[in-house]
């Protein structure tokens, strides 16, 4: 069966291109400092917004026409796998994502949700043998489900633990049998909504000693994903654990965890959290720590987790330049954690959003490259700091220098001289880049 006949398989026709089904600027083969850009940009589709979202709100219901919705239970679950694998090949994308509740229908007992999700697995599994689209990461959801009203591996209580624990044991039996490239850990209601009724102390324990448990598992089977953590500062609770990048850096340090986990880094939830997507990114390139990301966009009005389609051309280009600073994303990818609108209710629709965000990023990609070519940034950030590259400034990097010396250069200093970041002519020439990039092809 199959269920999306109105699209054929997507194709690169370039810029000039007024097919709305066929890629404008993402050319999986192209080549771009010697590797294509498939191989650089590792997209992939969240099997949730694409294949379980049906489009409702907190003041409406669902919207999405979905041709599997026809069926019910398992009989709907083993059409979206029919679905999801006709998508994949159609847009030609190299990996997916999941939680446990996407796949399959949770049962009446953790048995049964267990029983359920063999079988899909099985499928899956099955799929893939004939599909070139790969597992990037697999997840469980543990944060729907009412049970989890305090929490899970922070919850107050020990059975919700207990029970968490043994579907991320399961999550992680799943994807060493699919061969998932990473493991996402999303805080989910790992957070606490007042202090009043909240010990933060033993709940932030018990989630360091669930990750080392999850960590020591996945070694005991084999299964050598890279973990990732996915920080967010709020949404679901008010106070998430994982606030972002730098909060969860010094959790991983703290719980003796940060050479078990990397960063899956959200937009929408750097933004949230007051910082820019490249912010997140930097950070966590800087220490080493950037492992994946789920691309999407926030609404730059709403302040909440709005999971667009990321589009916004500015925000592709500096994201994908810290990418390509980090030598890429590794086993990571760019996963879209993003749900088309409520207003794109059609199967066509998913096909738009995904072409959308893999063209925008295949700009991003062109033009970082670009950047980082001519080095223009390079140049900006040496020529800012040269002043560390001498004389005091090299000593107090060199680390061989003390206050009492400090004190007696600064006495001896007859001006201080500051020179202009140049902020605006640094925007006008990333603009510049952005609009040259293609029209001088
Ligand atoms: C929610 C998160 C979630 C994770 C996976 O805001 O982005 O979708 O990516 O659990
Ligand atoms: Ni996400
Ligand atoms: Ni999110």
């Amino acid at each position: 069966m199959t269920y999306f006949n109105n699209v054929t398989n997507i194709k690169y026709e370039g810029v000039n291109s007024n097919n709305p089904f066929a890629f404008k600027f993402y050319n999986p083969e192209e080549i771009i400092n010697g590797k294509t850009m498939e191989e650089i940009l590792r997209f992939g589709v969240s099997y949730w917004h694409t294949f379980t979202e049906d489009l409702s709100d907190p003041f409406g219901d669902g919207t999405a026409i979905r041709p599997w919705d026809k069926y019910q239970g398992m009989d709907r679950a083993k059409a979206r796998v029919e679905a999801a694998f006709e998508f994949f090949e159609k847009l030609s994308v190299p990996y997916f994502c999941f939680h446990d509740v996407d796949i399959a229908p949770e049962g009446d007992t953790l048995k049964e949700t267990n029983k359920n999700l063999d079988v899909i697995v099985d499928m899956i599994k099955d799929y893939m043998k004939d599909s070139k689209t790969k597992l990037l990461w697999n997840t469980v959801n543990n944060f729907s489900h009412p049970r989890f009203v305090h929490g899970a591996g922070s919850s107050n209580n020990a059975d919700v633990f207990v029970y968490a624990a043994a579907k991320v044991k399961k999550g992680l039996e799943v994807g060493k049998e699919l061969g998932a490239e990473n493991y996402v850990f999303w805080g989910g209601r790992e957070g606490y909504e007042t202090l009043l009724n909240t010990d933060m102390k033993l709940e932030m324990d018990n989630l360091g000693r669930f990750f080392h448990m999850a960590n020591d598992y996945a070694k005991e089977i084999g299964f050598d994903a890279q973990f990732l953590i996915e920080p967010k500062p709020k949404e679901p609770t008010s106070h998430q654990y994982d606030f972002d990048v730098a909060s969860g850096y010094a959790f991983l340090q703290h719980y003796e965890l940060e050479d078990v986990f990397k960063f899956n880094i959200e937009a929408n939830h750097a933004t949230l959290a007051g910082h820019t997507f490249e912010h997140e990114l930097h950070y966590a390139r800087i220490h080493n720590m950037l492992g994946s990301v789920d691309a999407n966009q926030g609404h730059p009005l709403l302040g909440w987790d709005t999971d667009e389609f990321p589009t916004d051309l500015h925000s592709t280009v500096l994201s994908m330049y810290e990418i390509l600073k980090n030598g890429g994303l590794g086993r990571g990818g760019l996963n879209f954690d993003a749900k088309v609108r409520r207003g794109s209710f059609t199967p066509e629709d998913l096909f738009s959003a995904h072409i959308a965000g893999m063209d925008s990023f295949a700009v991003g990609l062109k033009v970082a490259q670009r950047l980082i070519d001519d080095k223009v940034l390079e140049k900006v950030i040496e020529e800012r700091y040269k002043s560390f590259n001498e004389g005091i400034g090299l000593d107090i990097v060199e680390g061989n220098i003390d206050f009492h010396r400090l004190e007696e250069h600064a006495l001896g200093l007859k001006e201080i001289k500051n020179e202009s970041g140049k902020l605006e002519q640094i925007k006008a020439t990333i603009n510049q880049y952005l609009l040259t990039t293609f029209t001088s092809e």
